[in-house]
């Protein structure tokens, strides 16, 4: 079959892969009958799906191949994104639209009797991340893609992803993601690219002609075998690479020589243990446990990834003394730091380079990016664990250490307070996030406000140590999945208005405010958006059976269950909603149906309460005959990236009500905004930023300001129980949430309140609560003149285009890569 050549064309100035109807349907049905073995009007839609994007993975073979060929041959610096966590979602849709085919796809498809989202909806979810850090990791892959920038992603082949939540009798219960089930079409193993990874054993150290050697004996060798997945760039004739680390045995066979005394359990435990380093994701996203587990996860794909970027470097550059001019590696948080010493390892025991060479090369090489200031997520290790599963490792972190220290030593003499602060292995740890700073050149914080905080507080000794090192990258969402693909109806009407440029320049979404005062606009938005929401209430209908008015508000907070996230204070005002329509049924209000979804951490109680007091306060409601044309609330289970997809594009109201300081960017926001939904919100993380484009009167602001947050922090004062004595409404609430009302077993939700009064809230929930009401009031002012709302939704879209990743990507090119070529065909 001939598809495996490349077939871009050059068309009304898109560089689309060039294939017409005919052909397309032509190649499905071989393809299908080759891959199945039988006709394709005998087919499941899975064998269908499956047919589709096998084919389309050919199709991009070709590409894939001439862009590493070309990268082999210019010698463009290469970027490589290191990160515990990829959460791509489904790859079908987009992909099909970066080649710019999915519209012949489509209608071929239909021509063949296949309806072409069903067929998608089939791709499970790749969902190897747990939240903002995993997503945002994805986004960026996107970009450096879509940008023509030679930028490609490192990380773990997880057998199983991100647990599926089920919702059970109002509770949370996690289920396997078994994501490989079905097979994944989009990888490509190479064994011929495996690396060994060495755990344990011990260190000898010797002299060959004056110099120092080290020799790493006695360990246990892990296979790394590397998966391949094509990221395809828009419209652009570039294919990057997510490449993935899976662990094998070093040997497939039983070690023989155990068996044969007897000791098969040695062997298979030994088989066990190594397929243990890449057999799940740990589903904490804020809080850290010193597990060696976690450990070793992070050495394999690290190390694996580090081996595997110096041996192609030498086999197409050769000298690895401009390495860090040919190469730049950045680390998604502290989890891949042990990059900086494997890095070391390789340039001082494999090429024989001096310190002083080694340590330039690799902090210039790396950069490192901070995702939260929550001090339960900062990652530091045992020094007993850290030395005995990398001895080697462990002794170049010692002597980072020691250099680093002297230095620190002549700088602030006597200060031994502070020393020990900045050290890099001290009281015992290995302190990742000190040795993320000191063995890189660049330290950036995900939002302005977050890395002031950085700079000021959380990292200000190492700011004042090192203050050109620290620099900030607002974070971003890809528009080509966050808009054109999941709103094409929206997609549509910005093409008419503004035509097509916003594609590539997404800042024109800006022409977009010309036409707000076009009443035809404003009704086509409020229509789109109408479409968009009855959508969801099917979705809504199919999972929870539960009918949702689309007339209402669609009142939105989506993402992971977190005390600072505050889902509380979004369940506490509809319980005091609940409470005024029941003392005044003709109490007249807009209809509003409150959408929540998210994952809890299995081992965080109080965030699986959280889930409970949702459910059972949507179970009370919904199943009140009084407020029920008035009010619904929804838990839909198992957010993910596909089901946001959904809801977003359908939501009226964005929920981001954290309590301010705590959430470093977040990036749902953009999406929503984008979406043409209002926020409602905190001056926390990026909303500051979204405020400052769409202006006071285009969002709604409540709550406390950094500056009085940190200062409760920094001098106490807070009384929960001071507000709740002058605040009739807490009292009543906070009082369902131990009388039975919402759960006859009365101390169900003890956990919550005793959080709330008993240990005077860190987040400050009933502080923000009487402002938060206030401005839920003004939501629905705002509500009542629906164009106005439709143009403030309209003003968001069209501010909307700063936040895509295009935009942060080219500031990591440009300021912290050094990426030799961007820009090009924009
Ligand atoms: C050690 C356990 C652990 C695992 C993951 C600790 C911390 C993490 C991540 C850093 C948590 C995370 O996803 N942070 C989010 O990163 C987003 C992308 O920058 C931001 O938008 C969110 O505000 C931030 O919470």
């Amino acid at each position: 079959m001939l598809i495996a050549i490349n077939r871009y064309k050059l068309l009304g100035g898109r560089c689309m892969l060039s294939i017409d109807k005919n052909s397309f349907k032509r190649d499905y049905n071989n393809k299908f009958v080759q891959l199945h073995g039988k006709e394709l009007k005998e087919g499941s839609n899975q064998q269908k799906y499956e047919a589709l994007g096998s084919l389309v993975r050919d199709y991009v073979i070709s590409t894939w191949m001439e862009t590493n060929n070309k990268y082999n041959q210019t010698g463009e610096k290469q970027v490589y994104y290191f990160s515990m966590e990829f959460l791509l979602g489904r790859l079908l849709g987009d992909c099909l639209l970066n080649l710019g085919i999915r519209d012949i796809c489509k209608e071929a498809l239909s021509e063949l009797g296949i309806n072409l989202e069903e067929i998608e909806n089939l791709e499970h979810d790749q969902g190897l991340g747990n939240g903002g850090l995993g997503r945002l990791a994805a986004c960026f892959l996107d970009s450096m893609a879509s940008l023509n920038i030679p930028g490609h992603g490192c990380g773990i082949r997880y057998k199983y992803g991100f647990f599926e939540q089920k919702i059970v009798d109002s509770q949370q219960v996690e289920a396997s993601d078994n994501w490989l089930r079905e097979g994944n079409v989009w990888e490509i193993k190479k064994q011929d690219k495996c690396e060994i990874v060495k755990f344990g054993g011990s260190v000898i150290s010797g002299e060959v002609d004056g110099k120092l050697t080290f020799t790493h004996v006695n360990y246990e060798p892990v296979l790394a075998v590397p998966y391949d997945t094509p990221i395809v760039g828009y419209e652009n004739e570039v294919v990057n690479t997510l490449r993935l680390w899976s662990a094998e045995p070093v040997s497939n066979e039983f070690d023989f020589s155990s068996f044969s005394r007897g000791d098969f359990i040695k062997a298979i435990s030994y088989k066990n243990s190594v397929e243990a380093i890449s057999l799940v994701l740990y589903p904490e996203d804020s809080f850290y446990e010193g597990k060696m587990l976690r450990l070793k996860q992070q050495y394999f794909f690290v190390s694996a990834g580090i081996q595997s970027i110096v041996r192609h470097f030498k086999k197409h550059n050769g000298n690895i003394a401009i390495f860090d001019e040919k190469i730049a590696i950045h680390i998604n948080d502290t989890h891949p730091t042990l990059a900086i010493p494997e890095l070391m390892r390789i340039l001082l025991d494999e090429e024989g380079l001096s310190w002083e060479t080694a340590w330039r090369i690799t902090q210039n090489t790396i950069s490192y990016t901070n995702h939260t200031i929550l001090a339960e997520a900062l990652e530091k290790w045992p020094v007993d664990m850290f030395k005995n599963l990398l001895p080697r490792i462990y002794m170049i972190v010692e002597e980072i250490n020691r250099r680093y220290c002297e230095e620190l030593w002549n700088k602030y003499v006597g200060q031994w307070d502070k020393i020990a602060r900045m050290a890099i292995i001290s009281d015992g740890y290995v302190k990742m996030a000190n040795l993320a700073i000191v063995g890189s050149h660049s330290v950036n914080g995900v939002a302005k406000l977050h890395t002031e905080i950085l700079k000021k507080r959380e990292m200000s000794d190492f700011y004042y140590l090192y203050p050109s090192k620290f620099n900030n990258k607002t974070n971003g969402i890809t528009h080509r999945r966050w808009l054109l693909k999941s709103n094409p109806k929206l997609t549509s009407l910005l093409k008419e208005t503004i035509g097509d440029s916003f594609i590539k320049h997404p800042t024109d979404l800006e022409n977009f405010k010309n036409h707000l005062d076009d009443p035809n606009v404003i009704n086509r938005l409020g229509e789109i958006k109408k479409y968009n929401k009855e959508n969801l209430a099917k979705e809504i209908y199919k999972s929870n059976g539960i009918l949702v008015d689309t007339n209402s508000i669609f009142d939105v907070q989506v993402k992971r269950i977190h005390a600072y996230k505050r889902q509380t204070l979004n369940c506490l005002r509809i319980m005091e909603l609940y409470n005024n329509l029941l003392e005044n049924p003709n109490l007249d209000i807009i209809p509003r149906t409150f959408i929540f979804a998210g994952k809890a951490a299995p081992g965080y109680y109080l965030a699986k309460n959280i889930i409970e007091l949702i459910c059972r306060v949507a179970k009370t409601i919904n199943n009140d005959k009084r407020v029920n044309d008035k009010i619904k609330v929804v838990m839909l289970e198992n957010y993910n990236v596909s089901l946001a997809e959904d809801i977003i594009p359908a939501t009226d109201l964005s929920e981001q009500i954290s309590t301010t300081t705590k959430e470093a960017s977040g990036t749902s926001n953009m999406k929503f905004m984008m979406n043409g939904a209002i926020t409602i919100a905190t001056l926390d993380g990026a909303n500051i930023e979204i405020k400052d484009e769409v202006g006071e009167d285009n969002i709604i602001i409540f709550g406390l300001n950094a500056e009085e947050v940190l200062n409760y922090h920094k001098n106490g004062g807070y009384s929960a129980w001071d507000i709740w004595n002058k605040d009739k409404r807490l009292q009543r609430v906070t009082d369902d949430l131990i009388n039975g009302k919402y759960c006859s077993d009365i101390d169900r939700f003890r956990s919550i309140y005793e959080n709330l009064l008993t240990y005077n809230d860190e987040f400050f929930v009933l502080k923000d609560f009487d402002s938060y009401l206030k401005a839920q009031e003004r939501v629905n002012q705002l509500y009542i003149d629906k164009n106005k709302w439709q143009k403030m939704c309209g003003i968001n879209i069209a501010h909307s285009g700063i936040f895509s990743s295009d935009r942060t990507i080219k500031e990591y090119a440009t300021g912290i890569w050094g990426s030799t070529v961007i820009y090009k065909n924009l």
